[in-house]
C-alpha cells in the first residue's frame, strides 16, 4: 500500500503568488486596476494620478515620524515576543513586515473615528494611544480585554475571525443615525460634531467568513460611514491566499458597489492617502470602501506557529526586500530630511519602550479568580454563586500545598 494522501483541492496548481498574479488576473479576465505605491522597495518616489495630491500634504515631521512609529512598534513587537519566550505571556501574535499598513492606516484616522481591530493590529493601537503595556494583559492572561475602547475610539481586539465586521457596520450605521441628529442640532443653532467613520481591519482568511460578505452587503445598501481594511499578509496560518480568492481581493467590492482599492501595504505614504481617502469619503456620506493592503507576515502567525512547516524561505526573502522600514529610511536620507542622529534617536526611544513595556508587564498583578465569577451576570446568580462556592471549596484543598512551596520559597522548609 502507497502512503496516505489527503485528497487533491481543486485549488492545487492556482498559485497566485508575486510572479504569477499579474497572468493569473489576465487569465480571469477582470484584473485590478494597477496597485498604488507610491514609494518602491528602493525608496524611488511613485506618482499616482489621484492620490499623489495626499502624499504632498506630508511635510518632513510627518514622514519622521511615520519612521518613528513604525520602528516603535517593531521593537515592542521584538519585546512581546522576548516575553512570550520567557514565559512571561501566554502567546504573541507578531506584525512584523505589517508596520506600513498599521501605522499608514492608523495616522489617517481622526480621534472621532471609531476603530474596530482584530488580533494583530498592535501599530494601529500605538496610533490610537493606547498604552502598550496594557495591550500585553489579555496576552498574559490577567484580563479579557486590557484598555477602556471609549477612551481612545480602539475597540478591544476580537479574536472570533471577522466578528467585528458586522459590529463595525452597525456602529458606522449608528454613527450616521447621530449625524442626522446632529444636523437638525446645528440647524438648531448648535454647533455640530465633526463627522466620523469606522474603520474595521481584518485579514485574508477572514475575508472567506459569511460576515463580511453581509457586512459588506449591508453598508452598501444602507450607504454606512465604514472603510474596510484588508491587510492580505498572503498567509491565514498555514493557508495561502490563493485558496481564499481567485482574483484580488479588492475587487470583491465592486459585486457590492462600491470602491476597492489595492495599496501596496508595506508602503507607508501610499496607505496613508488610500485611507485618508477612503474616510473622507465614508465621512461626507459617499459610502463605503475597501481597501486592500498588499504586505506581508514576515514571522510566524503566533509564537505557537512554526511556518518552515508551510512556507519557502525564499518567499520570506522576497518580501524582506520589500521592508517598510528601510524603504521609508532610504527615501528619508536620499531627501536630506533625516540623518543619522534621527536613527539613533528613534532606535533608543524603542529601547525605552521596550524596558517600560517589560517592566510593566512583571508588575501586572494576578486578578482574584472571584471577579470572573462576578462578572458573568450584571446581578448575582444563584447558579455562579454555586459555582464559586463549589470552586472554594476545590481550592481550599491545595492550601497544605501552597504552604509547603510558599516555605520553600522562603527558606524555611524542614528537610
Ligand atoms: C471563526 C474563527 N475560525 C477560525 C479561527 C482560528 N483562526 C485564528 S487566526 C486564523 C487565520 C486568520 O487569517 P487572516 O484572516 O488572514 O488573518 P492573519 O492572522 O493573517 O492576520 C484562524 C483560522 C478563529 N479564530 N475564528
Ligand atoms: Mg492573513
Amino acid at each position: 500500500m502507497g502512503a496516505t494522501h489527503l485528497p487533491a483541492t481543486e485549488f492545487d496548481g492556482i498559485e497566485m503568488d508575486d510572479r504569477l498574479e499579474a497572468e493569473a488576473e489576465a487569465q480571469l479576465g477582470d484584473p485590478a486596476g494597477p496597485m498604488v505605491q507610491l514609494l518602491g522597495p528602493d525608496g524611488t518616489p511613485g506618482a499616482d494620478p489621484v492620490f499623489s495630491e495626499y502624499a504632498e500634504r506630508l511635510d518632513a515631521e510627518k514622514l519622521r515620524g511615520f519612521y518613528a512609529d513604525m520602528a516603535a512598534i517593531r521593537r515592542f513587537d521584538q519585546e512581546a515576543t522576548a516575553l512570550q519566550r520567557q514565559g512571561q505571556l501566554a502567546l504573541w501574535v507578531p506584525l512584523t513586515g505589517q508596520e506600513a499598513a498599521q501605522i499608514g492606516s492608523g495616522r489617517a484616522s481622526q480621534p472621532q473615528d471609531y476603530i474596530f481591530p482584530t488580533y494583530r493590529e498592535h501599530g494601529v493601537a500605538l496610533t490610537r494611544n493606547v498604552d502598550l503595556a496594557e495591550l500585553l494583559r489579555q496576552f498574559r492572561g490577567v484580563s479579557n480585554g486590557g484598555w477602556n475602547p471609549k477612551d481612545t475610539n480602539f475597540h478591544l481586539y476580537t479574536l472570533v475571525l471577522a466578528a467585528q465586521t458586522p459590529h463595525a457596520v452597525g456602529y458606522a450605521m449608528g454613527i450616521q443615525r447621530d449625524q442626522k441628529l446632529a444636523a437638525a442640532a446645528a440647524a438648531a443653532d448648535q454647533t455640530p460634531e465633526p463627522k466620523a467613520a469606522v474603520l474595521v481591519y481584518f485579514g485574508d482568511g477572514a475575508s472567506s467568513e459569511g460576515d463580511v460578505h453581509e457586512s459588506m452587503v449591508f453598508a452598501s445598501s444602507y450607504n454606512a460611514p465604514v472603510v474596510f481594511f484588508c491587510q492580505n499578509n498572503h498567509w491565514a496560518i498555514s493557508v495561502p491566499t490563493s485558496v481564499q480568492t481567485r482574483i484580488p481581493l479588492s475587487n470583491r467590492a465592486k459585486g457590492y458597489g462600491f470602491p476597492g482599492i489595492r495599496v501596496d501595504g508595506n508602503d507607508v505614504i501610499a496607505v496613508h492617502a488610500v485611507t485618508e481617502w477612503a474616510l473622507e469619503h465614508a465621512r461626507e456620506g459617499k459610502g463605503p470602501v475597501l481597501i486592500e493592503a498588499f504586505t506581508y507576515r514576515v514571522g510566524a502567525h503566533t509564537t505557537a506557529d512554526d511556518p518552515t512547516k508551510y512556507r519557502e524561505s525564499a518567499e520570506e526573502a522576497r518580501w524582506r526586500a520589500k521592508d517598510p522600514l528601510e524603504r521609508l529610511e532610504k527615501y528619508l536620507r536620499a531627501e536630506g530630511l533625516a540623518d543619522d542622529a534621527f536613527f539613533e534617536q528613534v532606535r533608543t526611544a524603542g529601547d525605552e519602550l521596550a524596558a517600560y513595556v517589560r517592566k510593566t508587564t512583571y508588575d501586572l498583578e494576578t486578578p482574584d479568580i472571584r471577579t470572573a465569577f462576578a462578572n458573568t451576570y450584571v446581578e448575582a446568580h444563584p447558579l455562579v454563586a454555586e459555582e464559586l462556592a463549589w470552586f472554594e471549596e476545590y481550592s481550599a484543598g491545595f492550601a497544605d500545598e501552597a504552604k509547603a512551596d510558599q516555605a520553600i520559597s522562603d527558606g524555611t522548609a524542614h528537610p
